[in-house]
């Protein structure tokens, strides 16, 4: 048997993924930013191990502890590229164990809500992805493994790399060069903080592929968003990340926030993700910046009404304080944490 331990953690996209140019590949019809999480906070940890014994018969997905298919074509996906490659390493070099033909058992555990807007497909996909890349000893970096991972979920691309990534939408129709890239590691930017407010840990009302499949198909807006937003903001994001402008990076995170959920309200059925809470959210940031002149916090949202609040450490007393205030009463609410499951679903 031979078995091996990764962790991955979650990343929050800055300028949104959202839109399939390509859905048996997972080509995006635009490219996307992201900072990836400390792996002390929202992790997926797997095991992954492979054996000829009788005791693995077939291929098996076990995610937090329950037995989970792994018959989707985006599982199959990244499975049959890792094989292969894996095969083809055997085929050359006779002395290497033929373990690609062994069923392969993979165990995850999230140490956050599974699939309640945290990003939980992209630190699962990108766990797995590394996971077995890891057993299987291949010689593929980071950015190659992100284009196996993108497979499995778009977002889960971003996840091989911590720090600011960008998602490279490619233009080529084969999907070679959609891929992860980082733009700066975290040391580069080292006082950058996210607080996550979990406003409801319940799974998705929308999943995420049928709700951009619905955008593409009928939102007016989106095109635009696609074309004339999106390609200036790209890299007016990668040179706020790179001059550490935290004034400007903050608009255009709080911008791509908002310019996604409105794409998501112009599909037709419009798609809510954000909820009453949230929008209280989105309130007091604007607020708490107005106050103080500058842009001290910026929120984001993503297919789910849970806010991602960052800020710089200098001005952790000041966000910490306001979200305290407004939100420390509520029971369960822990003030010295900056991940908070606490705020009422309303
Ligand atoms: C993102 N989201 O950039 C965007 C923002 C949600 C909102 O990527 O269909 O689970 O598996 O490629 O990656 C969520 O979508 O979708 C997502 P699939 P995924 O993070």
């Amino acid at each position: 048997m031979y078995s091996v331990s990764v962790t991955a953690p979650v990343n929050i996209a800055t300028l949104k993924y959202w839109g399939k140019r390509d859905s048996v590949l997972n080509l995006p019809t635009n490219s996307s930013i992201s900072v990836t999480l400390s792996q002390d906070d929202l992790k997926t940890t797997t095991t992954v191990s492979c054996s000829d014994s009788e005791s693995y018969s077939v291929d098996q997905l076990y995610l937090n502890g329950k037995l989970e298919s792994l018959e989707s074509l985006r599982s199959q996906k990244c499975l049959g590229e890792l094989r292969k490659y894996r095969s083809e390493m055997e085929a050359k070099d006779g002395s290497l164990p033929r373990i690609s033909e062994w069923p392969l058992r993979i165990v995850s555990v999230n140490n956050f809500p599974t699939a309640a807007g945290l990003a939980s497909s992209a630190a699962g996909y990108a766990a797995m992805v590394y996971g077995i890349a890891r057993l299987y000893r291949l010689p593929l970096d980071r950015s190659e493994l992100s284009k196996i991972a993108r497979q499995g979920s778009g977002s889960a691309c971003r996840s091989l790399y911590g720090g600011f990534v960008a998602w490279e939408m490619g233009s080529k129709k084969d999907g070679t060069d959609s891929r992860a890239v980082q733009i700066a590691d975290v040391g580069h930017w080292p006082g950058i903080r996210a607080a996550i407010l979990v406003v409801s840990a319940s799974k998705k009302e929308v999943p995420s592929t049928g709700g951009m499949q619905l955008t593409v198909g009928s939102s007016d807006l989106f095109e635009y968003r696609v074309k004339n937003v999106v390609p200036p903001r790209y890299k007016e994001m990668e040179q706020s990340i790179i001059k550490k402008n935290f004034e400007k990076f903050a608009e255009l995170t709080m911008r791509d926030s908002n310019s996604f959920h409105a794409v998501c309200l112009d599909s037709y059925p419009p798609i809510f993700y954000m909820n009453d809470t949230s929008k209280r959210i989105v309130k007091l940031i604007n607020e708490l910046n107005k106050s103080q002149g500058r842009n001290v916090a910026a929120y984001t949202f993503d297919a789910g009404p849970n806010a991602v609040i960052y800020y710089e450490e200098k001005d952790e007393h000041l966000v910490l304080g306001v979200l305290n205030e407004f939100f420390g009463h509520l029971p369960g609410w822990d003030k010295k944490r900056s991940i908070n499951y606490s705020l009422p679903d309303r």
